[in-house]
């Protein structure tokens, strides 16, 4: 019974693995990534990801970020409007310690981003394009 259940341990993560894998190598850019935002500022830096892929901003301090596109006050860089402020891209409040906001980006470039409580603590988001010649 146990080697069965390990099994089933190993063969759902050797499935999962594959999942991840795919969907690196369909457009040879990851579709997701995570950045960590707190008090101390914002890790990694810059993150890539392709055309409609989505970035996780995780709160991991001990006071409430606010992720919104550059450039403070106005958030007006990323070409998308809808948010709060001056784009789409924007958690429009706090996010609380522990918890985290997604956003999927449809458009390519650079965006540059800030944490809008504590606006000298910035960020980049780097979107490729998604051309026909590599999507899977
Ligand atoms: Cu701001």
């Amino acid at each position: 019974m146990k080697i069965l259940t390990f099994i089933t341990i190993i063969s759902a993560i050797a499935i999962a693995g594959c999942v991840g894998q795919s969907q690196i190598l369909a457009n040879e850019t990851p579709v997701t990534a995570t950045v960590e935002m707190s008090e101390n500022g914002v890790s990694p830096p810059t993150v890539t990801i392709a055309e409609g892929g989505t970035v996780t901003f995780r709160s991991t301090g001990t006071k409430p970020v606010w992720p919104a596109s550059a450039v403070h006050p106005l958030h007006r860089q990323y070409p998308e409007g809808g948010g709060c402020i001056g784009s789409f891209f924007d958690a429009c409040e706090g996010i609380e310690p522990g918890d985290e906001w997604n956003f999927t980006f449809n458009h390519a470039g650079v965006w540059g981003y800030h944490d809008h409580l504590n606006p000298p603590h910035r960020g980049v988001v780097e979107v490729k394009e998604v051309t026909t010649e590599n999507q899977a």
